[in-house]
């Protein structure tokens, strides 16, 4: 891939080109996640990332981009964070994995315990789709009851039961579910436009639980409407469904204890990911401790892992939360976010609408509210990814999706952003 008007480092020969034939031939699609292929940008071929540093990456060709994906959301201090590595080289130094209890995953639970209002113990897996897959069974088990409530275009990872109408890519490539999930998985999950109060109501009762991001993150950011989080929660007070908020990227992000803390409203079952595992490999289910304990061993609902609370992961997690502690991160990232979006919501002059919630945005190619995913799919997806052409070419890596989040980093800083903003002014004025 060639980017004529990106800065350069010492660069290699071209190799992207050769490193994704190579990859094709070995992995299906030459990627890991379907978004990196490129595809819904018009793309033929992924970046291959060599380094990355602070706010910035680098490819196998050489050229350097400002990175607003940031492993979509877990560097909340940048690339290669000084302090992050050291933790895992020195847990590294002492072993890999014990597929034992180590004082690590003490001290990480320790922070989410401190920081998250409604969770009083915490298990540790190794990523959000564990959490969200556990959280499902522990819920059912709670309640004794199978039936889910889910909202089209939240994405709780690649659970089967949850793929229905999903967003993340599932329901904007037209996948009502996906084949290789059985009707019977998804027999079970209703799911209702999000933000719509009055159309989710009756389903609550008999509920096993109600599972919400509770800032859409997964088709393109959208914020809860004033009530919305509010009303689930008396819903599923009455109805006796557990609440169970997915703050894989809302936790540690729009407040230390995540969209919860940020908007009062408190879940029975949270899940967590990203930023807990400081850019390695982690999930975490955390709730009433009642709850909780139902969970193996202490319970009879059975969840398990090799790799839970790996001690890199613990490591890189533990280092990463406790400079969370410190409120002057959130005023910092508040105050990044908002000189972001009023930057692109200038340059964009009325053209596209900037949906920010702290640290986390997208610009919708459509004017207007986005409230749920028949409006986020409104958008211009064809101009959204000439848009992210322009800035790639300019050495400024977004989302790969109109339907996903930009995310900003305590590494940004103001240069970055009026790099950004000046070039998105650019594209849209011509
Ligand atoms: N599903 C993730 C975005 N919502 C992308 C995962 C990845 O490709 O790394």
């Amino acid at each position: 891939m060639r980017f004529d008007t990106c800065s350069r480092s010492s660069a290699p020969e071209l190799v992207t080109g050769d490193l994704f034939d190579r990859a094709r031939r070995l992995i299906p699609g030459g990627v890991n996640s379907p978004v990196r292929a490129m595809r819904a940008v018009g793309l033929e071929e992924p970046l291959f990332i060599r380094r990355g540093e602070g706010a910035y990456l680098e490819d196998m060709d050489g050229n350097r981009f400002v990175d607003w994906v940031q492993s979509w959301g877990p560097l909340i201090f940048g690339h290669a964070d000084v302090e992050t590595v050291a933790a895992v080289r020195a847990a590294a130094g002492d072993g890999t994995s014990f597929g034992a209890p180590t004082l690590g995953e003490v001290e990480l639970a320790q922070e989410i315990v401190d920081a998250v209002p409604s969770v009083e113990q915490v298990r540790l897996v190794s990523s959000g789709t564990e959490a969200a897959m556990s959280a499902v069974r522990l819920a059912r088990a709670a309640t004794g009851r199978d039936r889910l409530v889910k909202f089209a275009g939240g994405y709780h990872g690649h659970v089967d039961a949850l793929l229905a109408q999903a967003g993340s890519g599932v329901a904007t490539l037209g996948i009502p579910s996906t084949p290789g999930v059985p009707a019977a998985v998804t027999a079970d999950t209703a799911v209702y436009p999000y933000n719509d109060l009055a159309a989710v109501d009756l389903a609550v009762d008999g509920a096993a639980a109600v599972l919400v991001e509770p800032i859409a993150g997964n088709m393109g950011v959208v914020p809860p409407e004033p009530g919305f989080l509010e009303g689930l929660r008396g819903l599923c007070d009455e109805a006796g469904a557990l609440l169970v908020f997915d703050e894989v990227i809302t936790g540690f992000r729009v407040a230390r204890g995540g969209a919860q803390e940020r908007f009062g409203v408190l879940p029975d079952l949270t899940i967590l990911g990203k930023i807990v595992g400081g850019g390695l490999p982690v999930g975490a289910l955390g709730g009433r401790r009642e709850l909780m304990e139902l969970l193996a061993p202490e319970g009879d609902v059975y969840q398990a892992g090799t790799l839970s609370g790996n001690p890199l992961a613990t490591a890189a997690g533990v280092s990463v939360l406790r400079r969370l502690r410190d409120p002057s991160v959130y005023e910092e990232l508040e105050r990044l976010g908002t000189r972001l979006a009023a930057g692109l919501a200038e340059a964009a002059g009325g053209r596209a609408t900037i949906q920010r919630v702290g640290a986390m945005a997208t610009l919708f190619c459509r004017p207007g509210r986005v409230r749920n995913l028949e409006e986020a799919e409104r958008s211009d997806a064809e101009a959204y990814a000439a848009l992210f052409r322009h800035l790639l070419a300019r050495g400024i890596y977004v989302a790969p999706s109109q339907f996903e989040a930009l995310f900003v980093s305590l590494a940004h800083g103001d240069e970055e952003i009026d790099r950004t903003v000046a070039a998105a002014a650019e594209f849209f004025v011509s």
